[in-house]
C-alpha cells in the first residue's frame, strides 16, 4: 500500500515462493501484490513489511528502491496523458462529434474529480436496444497504459466513422462507454491506490474480503460510481486495462473453478490475446484477488468481464503499438458482444419493458439482466442448444425452450411477454457478499442460485459469510398482517443457523429481523419498517468447513402481496360497482353506490402489483359525487408507471378487490 508507509519509501521487491499458495498468504497479510508467476511474487512493500516477510522464510529480493520516484520519472516524460490532457481530448472530442458521442460524468472521486464516461453510438441521447460495452482505463491510478488504450480506441471509432462502414455498423448498432480514468486521484498523484488509500480492484463486493486496505464491500465512492452504471445500464461486455503483467486475465479472481461459461469466455480471450500478443489466464491461476471489479462485473449482472494486463513502455511508438493491437482485439471482440441470445422482456398487458433476469438452464450459464429502460437483453453464448427462463418480480416466468444458437451472429427472441402475477416475488439480486473460509478448491455453490423461487440450488455463505439480495426497487418486502418474507435452506444434511437484517439501501443501516435457523419465515414488523428493499443474510459463525461451510441458501420469497389478487364476487354488492374504461389511458371512473342502503363505499385504496398502497379516497371525498375518478397519479400527483393495479372497494366492511390496467 503506497501511501501507508509515510516515511517509508515503497519499493518494488520479488518474493520467492515455495507454493503457489504463499500468494494467499502474502495477500492475507495484506501486501500488495502486482504480479506473480511460477515461485515468485513481485510486490510493492516498505521495510517493515520486507522484515517481516524475511522473519517468516521468505526470500525477497529488492527490484526498484524507490518505486513511487521511478513510476514519477516515466509518468513526468509526457508519454501519457494527465487527467487534465483527458478531458480535454474527451472535451473536443465531444464537440466535434457530437452525432456519435457523449461525454457524461459517472460521478465523482473522493477529491470532488469528475470520472467521465464517452458514449459513442448513433443517437447518443437515445436509449436503443444495443449491447453495450465497458471500456475502463488507469482505475490503478499508476497504470497509464489503459488510459492510452482507451482514448486511442474512442479515437479510433469517431475518426473512422464517416470512412469506414465496418465502424458504421458497430458503432451504429452497439453502445459504448468508454472510461478513461475511473481513478482519478489516483492518476494525479501517480498512485496505485486512490486518496484513500484502498486498492479499488480489492473494493468491489463480490466475494469481498477486505484486502487491499478496502473496509468494506463497495466502500469507495470511485467503486460506488461504477456499480451505479453497471446498475442503470445493460453492460454486456467489459474490458479493464492495467500494466502489471501480459495477460488476457478472465473470472474468476477469487475462486480456482472455471464459470459455466468457460469455454466460451476461452474462445473469446483466445481471440484477443491472438491478436495483441498477450497470454490468456484465469485470474485465480495467475495470482488470487478478491473484490476486484472482473468477479463483481460478471458476478452479479453476468456481462463477460476481463481485466487485460499490457505493458506500460515509456516510449511513444511501444505505446501506439499497444493501441493498435488492442484496438484490432477489440474491434473483433465488440462485434461478436451482439452474437448469442437477444430479446425485449415487455410486460403481456401493457407492452412496457422490464428489467428482468434472464436464466440459461440447461446447459447452465451465468444468468444476465435486460435493460431497465427498454427491456432488451443480450448474453454472449456460445453456439449450442439452450432452455432459457425469464424471471421478473411480479411477474408468472416464462421459460423458452430448445434455443438454437447458431456459431455466428445471434438468435433474436424478439419481444418475451411477461403475464402479470403479483404473487412472484422473490430475492431479484446479488448485490455483494463476504468471502469468509470458504473452501475454493471444491465450493462451487454461487450466490446467483439463491435468486428466483426455491429449486434446491443453493449458496453456501461460509462460516461467517454474508450476502446482500435485492428484492426489487419496485416489489420489496412490505409490512403486511402476519409473516411477510421466508428464507429457504437447502438440504445439505445440517441446519445452519443465521441472522437476518434488512434495510432500504444497499449499505445499510441494517435492522435486525431474526436470528434462527433452516427454512424460517419473518416479519418486518420487528424492524419497525413498513417495507424493505434489501435483505442481508449472515452466517451464525458456527463451526462448519467443507464445500458447503456456513448457511445454504436457496431463496428468499416475500408474501406482502398475497391478499392483493382480484378476488370474485358473486354477491349482491358485486353488481353495485362499475369500473370503466379498463384498460383506462387517462382516467378509469368507478360508479359506486355511495349513500346508498346496504352497499355504500366508505373507502377506497388503490395498490400497485407488489401490494403498496399508492392512492387512497377517503370517505369525506366519496360522499361528495357517486362516481370516482382516478387519474393515474399517487398521493403526491405524479403518474403512476404504466402496468398492473388493484382497487380494493370497501363497501361497508365487505371488500371487493377489482383488478385494473392503465396502459398511458
Ligand atoms: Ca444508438
Ligand atoms: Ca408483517
Ligand atoms: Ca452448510
Ligand atoms: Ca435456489
Ligand atoms: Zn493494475
Amino acid at each position: 500500500m503506497t501511501l501507508s508507509h509515510a516515511g517509508q519509501r515503497v519499493k518494488l521487491a520479488t518474493v520467492t515462493l515455495h507454493t503457489h499458495h504463499d500468494i494467499y498468504d502474502l495477500s492475507r497479510q495484506d501486501i500488495t501484490i502486482i504480479d506473480a508467476g511460477k515461485g515468485f511474487a513481485k510486490v510493492l512493500v516498505g521495510d517493515a513489511e520486507i522484515e517481516s516477510l524475511r522473519a517468516a522464510g521468505y526470500s525477497v529480493d529488492i527490484i526498484i528502491n524507490d518505486y513511487q520516484a521511478f513510476k514519477d520519472s516515466t509518468f513526468e516524460r509526457g508519454f501519457y496523458h494527465t487527467y487534465d490532457q483527458v478531458y480535454a481530448v474527451l472535451d473536443s472530442f465531444a464537440q466535434e462529434y457530437p452525432g456519435i458521442c457523449r461525454l457524461d460524468t459517472l460521478g465523482f472521486s473522493v477529491q470532488g474529480r469528475a470520472i467521465w464516461a464517452m458514449r459513442v453510438t448513433d443517437n447518443p441521447g437515445v436509449e436503443e436496444n444495443e449491447p453495450e460495452i465497458r471500456l475502463i482505463g488507469n482505475m490503478h491510478g499508476d497504470e497509464h497504459i489503459g488510459t492510452e488504450v482507451t482514448l486511442y480506441f474512442l479515437r479510433y471509432l469517431l475518426t473512422n466513422y464517416a470512412s469506414s462502414s465496418r465502424i458504421q455498423d458497430l458503432v451504429n448498432s452497439r453502445e459504448f462507454w468508454i472510461a478513461p480514468t475511473i481513478n482519478p486521484d489516483g492518476k494525479v498523484a501517480n498512485t496505485r491506490e486512490n486518496c484513500n488509500d484502498v486498492d479499488l480492484n480489492r473494493d468491489y463486493g463480490f466475494f469481498w474480503a477486505g484486502w487491499g486496505g478496502s473496509p468494506s464491500p463497495n466502500s469507495q465512492i470511485e467503486t460506488q460510481v461504477m456499480v451505479q452504471h453497471l446498475e442503470e445500464n445493460d453492460i454486456v461486455l467489459e474490458y479493464n486495462y492495467h500494466s502489471a503483467a501480459e495477460y488476457v486475465n478472465y473470472p474468476w479472481d477469487y475462486h480456482p473453478a472455471d464459470p459455466p461459461d468457460s469455454q466460451h469466455i476461452i474462445d473469446l480471450s483466445t481471440l484477443y490475446a491472438v491478436t495483441t500478443g498477450l497470454t490468456v489466464t484465469n485470474g485465480y491461476d495467475w495470482y488470487q484477488v478478491t473484490g476486484s471489479l472482473q468477479d463483481y462485473t460478471f458476478g452479479t449482472t453476468g456481462s463477460l468481464a476481463w481485466t487485460i494486463e499490457t505493458t506500460e513502455p515509456a516510449n511513444s511508438s511501444l505505446i501506439d503499438q499497444i493501441c493498435y493491437a488492442n484496438r484490432d482485439a477489440l474491434l473483433l471482440v465488440c462485434e461478436r458482444a451482439a452474437w448469442g441470445i437477444e430479446g425485449v422482456v415487455k410486460d403481456s398487458l401493457t407492452g412496457v419493458p422490464l428489467l428482468s433476469r434472464i436464466e440459461f438452464l440447461d446447459p447452465d450459464r451465468t444468468c444476465i439482466y435486460s435493460d431497465p429502460h427498454n427491456g432488451d437483453f443480450h448474453k454472449m453464448i456460445g453456439q449450442g442448444t439452450y432452455d432459457v427462463m425469464v424471471f421478473a418480480n411480479g411477474y408468472a416466468p416464462k421459460r423458452i425452450d430448445s434455443v438454437v444458437v447458431p456459431a455466428t451472429g445471434s438468435t433474436a427472441l424478439g419481444d418475451v411477454h411477461l403475464a402479470p402475477d403479483s404473487s412472484v416475488r422473490y430475492a431479484f439480486r446479488v448485490v455483494l457478499c463476504r468471502f469468509r473460509n470458504h473452501d475454493t478448491d471444491n465450493n462451487k455453490t454461487r450466490p446467483r442460485f439463491a435468486l428466483g423461487p426455491p429449486d434446491a440450488q443453493f449458496f453456501s455463505l461460509g462460516q461467517n459469510g454474508y450476502v446482500v439480495l435485492d428484492m426489487g426497487a419496485q416489489t420489496p418486502v412490505v409490512d403486511v398482517p402476519g409473516n411477510d418474507f421466508a428464507v429457504y435452506e437447502a438440504d445439505d444434511g445440517v441446519i445452519d443457523g443465521y441472522y437476518v437484517y434488512v434495510s432500504n439501501s444497499w449499505e445499510g443501516p441494517w435492522l435486525w429481523c431474526d436470528s434462527t435457523g433452516g427454512t424460517a419465515f419473518f416479519d418486518l414488523a420487528v424492524t419497525g419498517l413498513s417495507e424493505a428493499r434489501y435483505v442481508r443474510i449472515v452466517d451464525d459463525a458456527d463451526i462448519t468447513t467443507g464445500p458447503y461451510a456456513g448457511f445454504d441458501l436457496d431463496a428468499v420469497q416475500s408474501f406482502s402481496s398475497i391478499g392483493i389478487t382480484e378476488e370474485v364476487h358473486t354477491g349482491e354488492e358485486q353488481l353495485h360497482i362499475t369500473l370503466a374504461p379498463n384498460p383506462f389511458r387517462n382516467s378509469i371512473t368507478l360508479l359506486c353506490p355511495v349513500g346508498s342502503k346496504q352497499f355504500s363505499v366508505v373507502g377506497i385504496d388503490i395498490f400497485d402489483v407488489g401490494g403498496r398502497l399508492i392512492k387512497q379516497f377517503d370517505y369525506p371525498t366519496i360522499v361528495q359525487s357517486n362516481q370516482i375518478v382516478w387519474d393515474g397519479t399517487d398521493e403526491t400527483g405524479h403518474t403512476v408507471p404504466r402496468g398492473l393495479y388493484f382497487i380494493q372497494i370497501d363497501l361497508s366492511g365487505n371488500v371487493v378487490t377489482k383488478k385494473v390496467v392503465f396502459v398511458k
